[in-house]
């Protein structure tokens, strides 16, 4: 069976930002989204940066999501090569507890807009949620799954708190 083509590519300034950016992964997984995952240092690497995101739109891709700590120009960056939508997730770094990831990420000119999500898990999450969101305004059979996906998030929420 061939694997499908990638719609979402999940990059990351490096490999200790995986641990963050697997909640996205893991949330597209479960959502039946193809995405490819890619360690992209903006700073270390910034020739793998611009052929990743001068090439993404013409390799199919169809949403970015970026996530890095510290001075985390890779969101920002990747969105001034590309007019793909691009979803920042700001890392907890451990100086500042990710406030300086998420201020990086969030302040960007107007003109080269990057959508900032949270910092950590929960903005890596989101940015899965998201960009499978994005996909299924042409995707109907996406939108079913996450009309069920939201569905059982509704439902483990109990009416009453567990005592004890
Ligand atoms: C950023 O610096 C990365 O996105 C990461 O969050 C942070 C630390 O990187 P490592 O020193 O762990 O490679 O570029």
């Amino acid at each position: 069976m061939s694997k499908a083509k990638p719609l979402v590519g999940i990059i990351m300034g490096s490999q200790s930002d995986w641990p963050t950016m697997k909640h996205a992964a893991d949330i597209l997984t479960e959502l039946g989204v193809a995405f490819e995952t890619k360690i992209v240092s903006a700073h270390r690497t910034p020739e793998r940066l611009y052929s990743f995101a001068k090439s993404a739109k013409a390799n199919g891709l169809k949403v970015i999501i970026a996530g890095a700590g510290g001075a985390a120009h890779l969101p920002g960056m990747t969105a001034s090569m590309t007019t793909l939508p691009v979803l920042g997730v700001p890392v907890e770094s451990k100086a500042l507890k990710g406030q300086d990831s998420l201020y990086s990420i969030v302040q960007m000119p107007a003109g080269v807009p990057v959508g900032t999500l949270a910092i950590g898990e929960a903005g890596a999450k989101n940015a899965g949620l998201l960009a499978a969101q994005i996909l299924a305004l042409a995707d109907n059979a996406l939108a079913g799954r996450l009309d069920d996906w939201r569905r059982r998030h509704t439902s483990e929420v109990a009416e009453t708190p567990t005592q004890g």
